[in-house]
């Protein structure tokens, strides 16, 4: 018997390559689907890994912070007068706050450092602390532009008469009438910007909002900011103060010279062990005397600044700045508060550092 074969009718080629088509679509929609699914797993996984290291970053600068704060806190307050000086554990402390490893990465706290000054040999263990704020000039504090006028001068190295254009703005600034001084700036002034605003007329609260006052560029607030302070009382402290402060209090510069040289002692290093301290307003101009020796001129000139009023030995508003670095990671983040001794948290920057 004949076998016949019958070939395949147009409709069922029709249908099979339908099918195949079918089936070839189905697999690349799983595999662009399981493509799609696994780079949006990867995305995921990369975004919880990015978020876990900001996490783990932002922990290891706030155990720097928590550290520093633990040593100012603890001081004691009830034992006599509170005397701040240079080489304690808050302000000079290399082995507390440099490259602290701590949960996979390290912290350092750090001081802002003058952009004029060299860090050397002598000075780079120095850097590792925390920074007083009445070691520095209180902008909203002073009433007469003479103070950050010669401030200003000492720390930008910038002429009297620029520095007395800048202090005399700042005044103006902050003071609450729109009353220029001859040099200053009020809201009369402002208004001719484009954009116009006004004078804010009320205390300084952040250093960066000196940039809308006349005068002064980001080089120049560069300059001056690791000297000028918003936080502090009424008083700059003659044993942590810079000599752009003391300058700025009008001292003498060979007085601000012998009072740097006594306060570093026989090393010539501040900071270190052997410092010496000035234990009271009172008792300054005797000690400078015996140790490093004045004029009279010196002594009457010492001690008059001495009276005004605008000098103390101890300090009770802190800086801390804490560095923060993970392991094997480039980025780095940074912690800058100001914290009351005995009080709260007065401000509290963070973020990462971009370099
Ligand atoms: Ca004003
Ligand atoms: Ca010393």
């Amino acid at each position: 018997m004949r076998r016949t074969f019958e070939s395949p009718s147009p409709c069922q080629h029709h249908q099979k390559g339908s099918i195949l088509i079918l089936v070839i679509w189905l697999v690349v929609m799983i595999s662009i689907f399981t493509l799609s699914v696994g780079g949006m797993a990867r995305q995921r996984l990369k975004s919880i890994g990015m978020l876990e290291d900001r996490a783990r970053i932002r922990r290891v600068a706030d155990a720097g912070v928590q550290r520093a704060l633990q040593i100012i806190q603890t001081k004691p307050l009830d034992k006599g007068p509170v005397i701040d000086r240079l080489n304690e554990q808050w302000s000079t402390n290399p082995a507390y706050f440099k490259d602290i490893e701590i949960d996979g990465g390290t912290f350092s706290v750090v001081k802002l450092w003058p952009i004029d000054e060299k860090l050397d040999e002598s000075t780079k263990n120095f850097l590792y602390g925390v920074v007083d704020e009445e070691s520095k000039i209180n902008l909203n504090l002073y009433d007469e532009p003479a103070v950050l006028r010669r401030a200003f001068a000492a720390a930008a190295k910038i002429s009297q008469e620029k520095a007395s254009q800048l202090a005399e703005s700042i005044l103006d600034w902050r003071d609450e009438d729109e009353h220029s001084y001859p040099d200053g700036a009020e809201s009369r002034y402002y208004k001719t910007l484009s954009p116009p605003y006004v004078a804010k007329n009320k205390n300084i609260e952040t250093l960066e909002e000196l940039l809308f006052v006349k005068g002064m560029t980001p080089g120049l607030l560069k300059k001056i900011e690791p000297y000028v302070s918003i936080y502090g009382g009424q008083q700059v402290n003659l044993n942590t103060a810079s000599s752009v402060a003391l300058t700025g209090l009008g001292m003498a510069p060979s007085i601000i010279d012998k009072m740097i040289e006594y306060r570093r002692g026989r090393d010539g290093k501040e900071g270190t062990f052997d410092d010496n301290v000035f234990s009271s307003i009172e008792a300054a101009p005797s000690e400078l005397n015996e140790v490093i020796g004045l004029s009279d001129g010196e002594m009457n000139e010492f001690t008059r600044r001495l009276s005004k009023g605008q000098t103390s030995v101890s300090s009770h508003y802190f800086t801390i700045r804490s560095v923060g670095r993970l392991n094997n990671r480039t980025r780095t983040y940074m912690i800058t508060c100001v914290v009351e001794r005995g009080g709260g948290i007065k401000s509290w920057h963070e973020g990462f550092v971009e370099s």
